[in-house]
């Protein structure tokens, strides 16, 4: 593996869409025990169900302790493959490289800096330093070169993009103080440009509310197809998400995409929303003498946190009146695509759902 400092746009790589097709995914088996509530076991179970369903359609590769690689061999498939590797946490998404391909379809990783949201400023944990060596151990395992961009702080749940030049991402999370603090708006769409290979950067405001990542957009918005996006959305006035949403769909509306063409805004409903119990905030460690969770707090729960395979969709269920509701409109949208809907409760208690914990390699 070769570590290169030259621009992926340069060499004419860019970063395809998640419904291109894919050779493998990337996961992160769950210990930590200030994000996972009883030692894991319900996150586990889920994860475990996670890979099960994107196994049936590509290569899934898990990534797990020492500690942990017993328990993490007997809950998954056999076919799932598990490889030791130290990580802080379980977000494959977000320290994970991002994947960019050329016209010979060759594929090549970027490694940006990872400070775990936000570092010392409003970061979610500290040290970071595993999380952060993961993109490029990742790299070397699938023998691909990568693009050193660990002068710009970035995750990949805080991008999306449409494969045919366009990129979409939150103010909230892009513009944090703990990101990037001495770049510009215009410098920080340059760097996207430049790595992504994107001529267009759709700016939502926000993402959906409490979101501790600062609002990141795979949890708001996603690309189903070019020119076609999913937001979450709710019809009620007083929930703080719906100014939040309604912005995003207004900014939607009146944006066009890198090829010049208007966007097709398909609302997904929110569910109800879910929040910390005393039981759930008992099972979870503090981190650094404060507590992650408090009892009563909201979750950022949103149908939009799934992950598109090649042969599926995963999407989250909460166990709520909205799930049928939200894996409806999704079979409508995905017409060549099994949509599986899991329980992702625990998944969501440790801060994010399916899309945040999986990371795609591309074919
Ligand atoms: O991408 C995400 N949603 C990750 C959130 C991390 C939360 C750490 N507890």
């Amino acid at each position: 593996m070769k570590i290169l400092e030259s621009i992926p746009r340069e060499d004419g790589f860019r970063m395809p869409a998640e419904y291109e097709r894919h050779s493998g995914c990337y996961m992160i088996w769950p210990e930590r025990a200030d994000s996972w509530q009883f030692g894991g076991i319900a996150a586990k179970k889920e994860f475990a169900q996670v890979a099960r369903a994107i196994q049936t359609s590509e290569q899934v590769t898990m990534l797990v302790s020492e500690k942990e690689y017993d328990t993490a061999r007997r809950m998954l498939p056999d076919n799932v493959r598990v490889v030791e590797m130290s990580t802080d946490d379980a977000w494959a998404r977000d320290c994970g490289p991002t994947f960019v391909v050329n016209d010979k379809g060759e594929v090549r990783g970027i490694d940006w800096y990872f400070n775990a949201w936000g570092g010392l400023e409003d970061g979610l944990y500290f040290p970071w330093d595993k999380d952060n060596k993961v993109a490029r151990k990742v790299c070397d395992l699938e023998q691909r070169d990568v693009y050193n961009a660990r002068h710009f702080v970035l995750e990949g749940g805080a991008i999306h993009v449409d494969g045919e030049g366009t990129a979409m991402v939150t103010e909230a999370c892009l513009l944090s103080k703990g990101r990037n603090p001495d770049m510009t708006k215009s410098e920080i769409e340059d760097m996207l440009k430049e790595y992504l290979n994107v001529d267009k950067v759709i700016w939502l405001k926000n993402g959906i509310y409490l979101d501790e990542t600062n609002e990141h957009v795979d949890n708001i918005c996603a690309f189903v197809r070019p020119s076609e996006v999913v937001l979450a959305w709710t019809d009620d006035e007083k929930d703080p998400q719906y100014a939040m949403s309604k912005s995003c769909y207004d900014i939607l509306s009146s944006e066009i995409d890198a090829k010049g063409r208007k966007l097709t805004i398909h609302k997904l409903p929110l569910p109800t929303p879910i929040h910390m119990t005393k039981k759930d905030c008992e099972g979870i460690a503090w981190c650094d003498d404060e507590p992650t969770r408090e009892v009563g707090e909201r979750l950022a729960a949103s149908y939009v946190n799934f992950y598109i395979a090649n042969t599926c969709v995963v999407m989250p269920g909460f166990d709520d009146p909205m799930d049928e509701k939200a894996k409806e409109i999704l079979i409508r949208l995905f017409p060549n695509r099994e949509v599986i809907q899991l329980p992702t409760r625990n998944i969501l208690i440790g801060g994010g759902n399916i899309h945040c914990i999986t990371q795609q390699v591309p074919e």
